[in-house]
């Protein structure tokens, strides 16, 4: 079981770093097999961050949907085209198939081969065994099928379609019979008998298999070497060498050619719709050269994904990486306001009205008496730090404020000179193009039947946002809000300095009339004191979407 500790989508410094300390501490905890992930890329105060604790960048997983990957089987047995169906009818049993793939020699899927189509060819149907006795195979498999000696003569590997023909009759009748056929063709299965095995090699039957592991006279041996006739003893009776000579055919001539294919991208969800139309009941996976990569049987589909997830800073499957929804949810570490999330089993949910998720992990730290690490203390003071602006957001609480001192004790590194280097870096207003702007730390959200997203970004002036920037981060809103197909699409610029916050807002009018913030120009308003998204805005826009349910 792997088990993922990730962040929200667009993630910040606090998602991610808590997502980093939190893995570590499971870690610690003795959890196996727990994987750190991210939902979205960093920015360059999270690099900043990052590089000057020595941790690397999570690995990035954009979607944990179950996909037919995840439950194929890798080790699949599959059988050469130009294999023997006798070799694949032991596949099948010794690994209790119901079918086969047949593949190339570069292990391309040429189709499957069922065990019914083995059957029907073993055990024709009563009018269709006319052509029982005519085979497609070479001698050479034909020996191999019957695990045979080859007395004399050369065995020829051209598949070719042969005649079996068995004497069980008096030499006269079977003289007779033979006339009617093609010697060139005939595999004449007979027991110790000298006289029909002369007249036949006499009559140019090219290949002969004795039965029963009878003995062979020097005679016979020496007319067939002189005549180059095939002679072949079998261990087998007479009855059981023919059965088996007819699994000398090769499986090509078996392949069904239409089959149902999956690749291991597709989702569980789409395969179990595609198999519930098929006849089939195993799917070869192809991977893009079409080789097989695996098999998916209908049985794997009551299989689940051996994967879990941990979410930190979030609890909103709005904000969730994609596919959260389709597997287990075990822990959530959180400050946000409670979302959508259900469960169908108690989890551990810690939801903390502090003011970063990173504050909650070093809690946790603490709670398991387990100290942290330099770096990991690093981390989470720049988590605590982005999040709380240095402790001066109203989100801010005096744990917050304790924890981070106590994060600065194990660093050797104040507060305020990390913040400083934090906020330093990479304006995203100067840094990044308009729509890498509005969705850079962007939420999303659905509150009673509207949808609607607010993005942040924190700088240390209003420097770089001037009229222009406002138009053209505007623009990029509102691509975002139709994209999305958003009620409204909002942008919190927030100077980290002076504590005051600006907002665009794409909207339509009758919701932008309910906003009370002062005009600094179209869609633009004034929000000072205003730094928290999720403690004051988001209150404040709830309420005025109830404002425009009550109007309609
Ligand atoms: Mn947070």
């Amino acid at each position: 079981m792997q088990t993922i500790v990730i962040g929200h989508r667009n993630p910040d410094m606090d998602s991610i770093v808590s997502a980093i300390a939190y893995g570590e501490l499971k870690r610690e905890l003795g959890t196996p097999n727990v994987l750190v992930a991210r939902a979205g890329n960093t920015n360059a105060r999270i690099d900043f961050v990052l590089e000057k604790f020595g941790v690397p960048a999570p690995e990035f997983i954009g979607d944990v949907t179950p996909k037919v990957g995840d439950l194929m089987e890798t080790k699949v047995v599959s059988v050469l085209h130009h294999s023997t169906i006798n070799k694949a009818i032991n596949s099948i049993e010794q690994k209790r198939l119901r079918g086969l793939p047949v593949v190339d020699d570069e292990n391309r899927c040429l189709g499957l081969l069922s065990a019914w189509k083995i059957t029907n060819h073993l055990f024709p149907r009563r009018e269709e065994t006319g052509n029982f006795r005519l085979i497609n195979a070479s001698v050479a498999d034909l020996v191999q099928a019957l695990d045979g000696n080859v007395l004399a003569g050369n065995v020829d590997e051209e598949e070719r379609q042969l005649i079996i023909m068995v004497a069980a009759m008096s030499l006269e009748a079977f003289l007779g019979r033979f006339e009617h056929y093609d010697s060139g063709k005939i595999v004449l299965f007979v027991g110790d008998r000298d006289d029909v095995q002369l007249a036949a090699i006499r009559g140019g039957v090219t290949t002969i298999v004795v039965t029963g592991g009878l003995g062979v006279s020097a005679e016979v041996r020496q007319a067939a070497k002189n005549a180059g006739t095939c002679l072949i003893s079998s261990r087998f009776d007479t009855a059981t060498s023919v059965l088996l000579s007819r699994g000398s055919v090769r499986v090509d001539q078996f392949v069904e050619p239409r089959f149902t294919s999956l690749t291991p991208e597709t989702t569980m969800q789409a395969a179990r719709k595609i198999a519930a139309n098929s006849p089939d009941f195993i799917f070869p996976v192809l991977d893009e050269s079409k080789r097989l990569a695996g098999i998916l049987s209908k049985s794997d589909f009551l299989k689940t994904v051996p994967r879990q997830l941990i979410l930190v800073d979030h609890n909103e499957m709005t904000q969730a990486v994609k596919g959260a929804d389709e597997i287990p949810i075990v822990e959530v570490l959180d400050h946000h306001r409670l979302g959508s999330l259900r469960t169908d089993v108690p989890i551990l949910f810690w939801n903390n009205p502090v003011g970063s998720t990173s504050t909650i992990v070093a809690l946790c730290y603490r709670q398991f008496g387990i100290s942290i690490k330099r770096p990991t203390a690093g981390l989470l003071m720049a988590g605590l730090i982005s999040d709380t602006l240095n402790l001066t957001s109203p989100t801010a609480t005096p744990v917050d404020a304790q924890v981070l001192e106590e994060l600065s004790r194990i660093t050797e590194v104040k507060a305020d000179e990390l913040a400083k280097e934090i906020f330093t870096v990479g304006s995203p207003l100067l840094s990044l193009a308009p729509k890498e702007v509005v969705v850079a730390d962007c939420k999303d959200y659905e509150e009673a039947g509207f949808r609607f997203s607010v993005a942040q970004v924190e700088e240390l002036s209003f420097a770089y946002f001037d009229d222009k920037k406002a138009a053209a981060l505007f623009e990029a809103l509102e691509e975002y809000r139709a994209r999305h197909e958003a009620y409204f699409s909002a942008l919190l610029v927030t100077d980290v300095n002076t504590q005051n916050s600006r907002m665009l807002m794409a909207a339509p009018p009758e919701f932008q009339e309910l906003i009370h913030y002062p005009n600094l120009g179209p869609n633009l308003y004034e929000l000072n004191n205003i730094v928290s998204r999720k403690k004051q805005l988001v209150p404040y826009l709830l309420d005025c979407l109830q404002r425009v349910t009550a109007k309609a």
